[in-house]
């Protein structure tokens, strides 16, 4: 354990990254003050700690910051060994939570926005994208995670939180959208794992009220249905 600890987390509450974070921060119960930062009209701190991309997060602690997700999440590590870590702590397993934990983010991140952000032929190929993703991560999960599932309240790392932040908020994409995101009969080590991760505390206290996420989406989507319609 740091002996000075002063931590500060910038962040956007609708931004799936900083989400990462704070879950983070919360599942390994690490005390941080939380900046609200509102990204049409940056705050001077923010462009003064991450000058390079100009995006939240960033962890400011004990005044240096750190900036990207995962980078934070290494960071986190090596400086609160006590209690659970983030990554596994054997190499090959830590290498397969990265490989995993970059799948989510390169393949499936960007398919699930563009389901919300397109409709008719457009929106069936999005989805047809992502159940295809899906399938390739239920797969490699039925190995990487085993029996791992059920014990996800004590053994959860970067791989749970990057999975359960994209699709923490299942409940108001599907609402927002009309249909299932993760079907339970055709993934169901993925539905579970998810629901295993929805109940914990933490979790629950990271995820923005449902009500928040439903507005926010159904504007993201008519603005980029709109767009699309004037292009
Ligand atoms: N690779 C970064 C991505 C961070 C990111 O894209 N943050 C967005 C919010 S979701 C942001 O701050 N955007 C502000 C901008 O692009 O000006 C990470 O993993 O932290």
């Amino acid at each position: 354990m740091a002996e000075q600890n002063n931590v500060i987390l910038h962040g956007m509450w609708a931004s799936p990254y900083a989400k990462r974070v704070e879950l983070a921060l919360n599942l390994k119960g690490i005390p941080y003050e939380y900046v609200e930062e509102d990204l049409r009209n940056k705050s001077d701190s923010l462009l003064k700690y991450n000058p390079v991309h100009k995006k939240v997060p960033v962890l400011v602690h004990n005044g240096k910051a750190i900036a990207e997700s995962i980078v934070i999440f290494e960071y986190i590590d090596e400086i609160w060994k006590d209690g659970p870590q983030l990554l596994p702590s054997d190499p090959y397993k830590r290498a397969q939570a990265r490989f995993w934990a970059n799948f989510i983010q390169d393949q499936l991140m960007e398919n699930t926005f563009l389901v919300v952000k397109t409709a008719g032929e457009a929106q069936q190929k999005a989805i047809e994208q992502v159940n295809e993703k899906l399938k390739v991560l239920e797969d490699g999960m039925k190995t990487y995670l085993g029996e791992g599932i059920v014990d996800v309240k004590n053994n959860f790392g970067i791989l749970d939180i990057v999975y359960c932040v994209l699709f923490g908020a299942y409940k108001a994409h599907e609402e927002v959208l009309g249909m299932k995101v993760i079907e339970p009969e055709k993934f169901p080590v993925l539905f579970s794992w998810l629901m295993a991760f929805v109940e914990m505390e933490a979790v629950k206290k990271a995820t923005p009220p449902h009500e928040k996420v439903v507005g926010v989406l159904q504007v993201f989507r008519q603005s980029a249905l709109k767009s699309s319609s004037i292009a």
